[in-house]
């Protein structure tokens, strides 16, 4: 087996400290770390998803698989992030009202810091004032992360309690996770969509008219 076949593997089977010393096997042998990432960590995380759709495994497996990333993801995080200094706004992240999926979400802030943005992490079931708050208390930016079909709604409950606060005009919406589309954005009346956490990144950037380091 490979590294990344042995990291996929002990995500999958919940061993988070086995995880670590193979994501700190493949850094040593040169393997990028948006490669450990995607092939490795991501790619693990959608095989726990298709075996719990199959009922090989349950709730307590996901979490535990669960855990093992969140334990890699530390270890790569110096590497996946770009280290800026200067801050480029304010971003208020929350996954929504209802649903507890946070790893997504917290990669995509964890990108947004290393890209200089103020990250203020709400958390998870994430209910719509707490994100009128946060736009208060001056965040330029609501990104909010879904990763059920039944909590995705709640984005739009968001939405429009930002227009009925009267605070629309202050304020760009951003919203992903794995059933969101760009369709679906534009349809309850976000500003933007990213599949991913590099592209969140750059679509912030592109909201706030941020030049990006490359220019
Ligand atoms: Co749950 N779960 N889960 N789960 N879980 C899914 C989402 C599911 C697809 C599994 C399946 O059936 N195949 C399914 C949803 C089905 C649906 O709605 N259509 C599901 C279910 C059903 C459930 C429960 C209802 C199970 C139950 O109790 N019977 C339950 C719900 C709990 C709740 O939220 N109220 C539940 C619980 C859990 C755990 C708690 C055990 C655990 C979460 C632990 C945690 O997050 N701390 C868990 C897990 C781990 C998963 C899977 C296996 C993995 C999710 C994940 O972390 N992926 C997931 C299966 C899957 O996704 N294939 C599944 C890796 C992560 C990096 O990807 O979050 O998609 P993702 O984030 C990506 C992009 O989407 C994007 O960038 C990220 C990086 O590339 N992105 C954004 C995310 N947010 C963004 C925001 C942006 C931009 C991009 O801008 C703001």
């Amino acid at each position: 087996m490979t590294v990344l076949e042995e990291l996929r593997q002990a995500v999958v089977d919940g061993q988070a400290k086995l995880a670590v010393a193979k994501v700190t096997q493949g850094l040593e042998e040169g393997i990028p770390a948006e490669t450990l990432l995607q092939d490795g960590l991501i790619a693990a995380m959608r095989e726990v998803g298709q075996l719990f759709e199959d009922g090989e495994i349950f709730v307590p497996e996901m979490l535990v698989a669960a855990r093992a990333m969140n334990a890699t993801v530390a270890v790569l995080k110096p590497r996946l992030i770009e280290h800026a200094v200067q801050s480029s706004g304010t971003v208020a992240i929350g996954t929504v009202q209802g649903d507890l999926h946070d790893i997504g979400k917290n990669l995509v802030a964890m990108m947004l810091e290393g890209s200089g943005f103020e990250v203020v992490d709400l958390g998870t079931d994430v209910p719509p004032e707490r994100f009128i708050d946060a736009i208060r208390a001056g965040a330029d930016v609501v990104a909010m992360s879904a990763l059920l079909t039944t909590t995705m709604t709640s984005m739009k409950d968001v939405v429009e309690a930002i227009s009925l606060a009267g605070l629309r005009d202050r304020v760009r919406i951003i919203i992903g996770g794995a059933p969101i589309t760009a369709r679906y954005a534009s349809e309850i009346g976000a500003d933007g969509y990213a599949p991913d956490a590099s592209k969140a990144v750059r679509k912030v950037r592109e909201l706030l008219a941020v030049q990006s380091p490359a220019g």
